[in-house]
């Protein structure tokens, strides 16, 4: 066994025995792919795989963080550990997501049971949804039982992301024009859970009625997507949450649903990371500068780009 591949057992074993500290590293690793976190994942992968992962989407201020906080209580009640992973894109500008986030950090600090990692959209390396998924795997292969990731319903990034998960809540609130028809179609598909947040404001009743219209058109599976209405800063909602998360469990436990659900997220995840292992082999094939003097030869019209890229492709498939 060569060193690191030493050195990376020593840190499996460690962190799954669930030292936080260990885990705080390992996750750090991770994200920031340093050496030795290719290895450290293949280590792990054969422990992960047990957690349920829940993703929670919605837009800013839609009342996540605080839901996820709520949901988290219910299940330590439960004695079910948690991990958290919190993406933050208004810590882009503001960043008081990310304060708020830390904020909660600190609360449950004296719980080992719940860990919390905030991460921003902004500078992850290697991209948003591969950074997701490894944190993801490590907190699963540690043993957290359950793993719940925050994410704005923006973008394909988070629609990436939120295709990680095992189920997919989607968070709408009334009013502040989050109307069902202004939510990206895409969305919508994906959604198992509809959680209509901040029930206390006026207007919950028509968001209800408006996804109810929407799946009275849409083509019927054997779930139809329930809607639970929540207050999630008093608390209101979400133990009948809990229990339709837990429907939705049951619902995956039938032959082959989960593992359908998990092989079609696999294919989708190892066409990108093919995509990231060969663009990461071309860029070193082709560095920066010698990629900007191919595209001034190219706007010249010195080269033709078809040409430049064969010649790229045939380098990376020999080296
Ligand atoms: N009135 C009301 N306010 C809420 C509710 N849920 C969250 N909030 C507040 O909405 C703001 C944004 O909540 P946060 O959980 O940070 O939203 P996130 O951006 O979706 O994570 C905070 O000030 C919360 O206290 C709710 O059910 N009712
Ligand atoms: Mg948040």
């Amino acid at each position: 066994m060569s060193r690191i591949s030493e050195h990376v057992s020593l840190a499996s074993d460690q962190l799954r025995s669930g030292d936080t500290r260990a885990l705080s590293r390992a996750i750090s690793a991770v994200e920031n792919q340093a050496p030795g976190s290719v290895e450290l994942l293949k280590e792990l992968f054969p422990y992960s795989g047990r957690a349920l992962t829940i993703g929670i989407t919605g837009s800013p201020g839609a009342g996540k963080s605080t839901l996820v906080d709520q949901l988290a209580r219910q299940y330590r009640r439960e004695n079910r550990t948690i991990g958290i992973i919190a993406i933050d894109p208004t810590s882009a500008f503001s960043g008081g997501a990310i304060l708020g986030d830390r904020i909660r950090m600190q609360e449950h600090f004296s719980d080992p049971g719940i860990y919390i990692r905030s991460m921003a959209t902004r500078g992850a390396l290697g991209g948003l949804a591969r950074a997701t998924a490894n944190v993801s795997l490590v907190l699963d292969a540690c043993g957290r039982d359950l793993v719940l990731i925050e994410t704005v319903g923006v973008g394909q990034d988070e629609v990436d992301i939120i295709r990680l998960a095992d189920m997919t809540v989607v968070m709408l609130v009334p009013g502040m024009g989050d109307d069902v028809q202004s939510i990206k179609a895409g969305i919508m598909e994906i959604a198992d859970i509809f959680v209509i947040n901040k029930s206390d404001h006026e207007g919950a009743e028509r968001v209800e009625r408006e996804i109810r219209a929407l799946q009275s058109l849409a083509a019927r599976g054997e779930w139809i997507p329930p809607v639970v209405k929540t207050t999630a800063t008093s608390g209101a909602g979400v133990s009948e949450l809990r229990a339709v998360i837990g429907d939705f469990e049951t619902h995956l436990q039938k032959p082959g649903l989960l593992l359908d659900r998990r092989a079609r997220n696999w294919e989708l995840r190892l066409i990108e990371m093919l995509r990231d292992n060969l663009l990461d082999k071309a860029r070193e094939v082709i560095p920066e500068p010698e990629l900007a003097r191919l595209a001034r030869e190219i706007a010249q019209h010195l080269r033709d780009p078809y040409s430049v890229i064969e010649q790229v492709t045939e380098k990376v498939s020999r080296s």
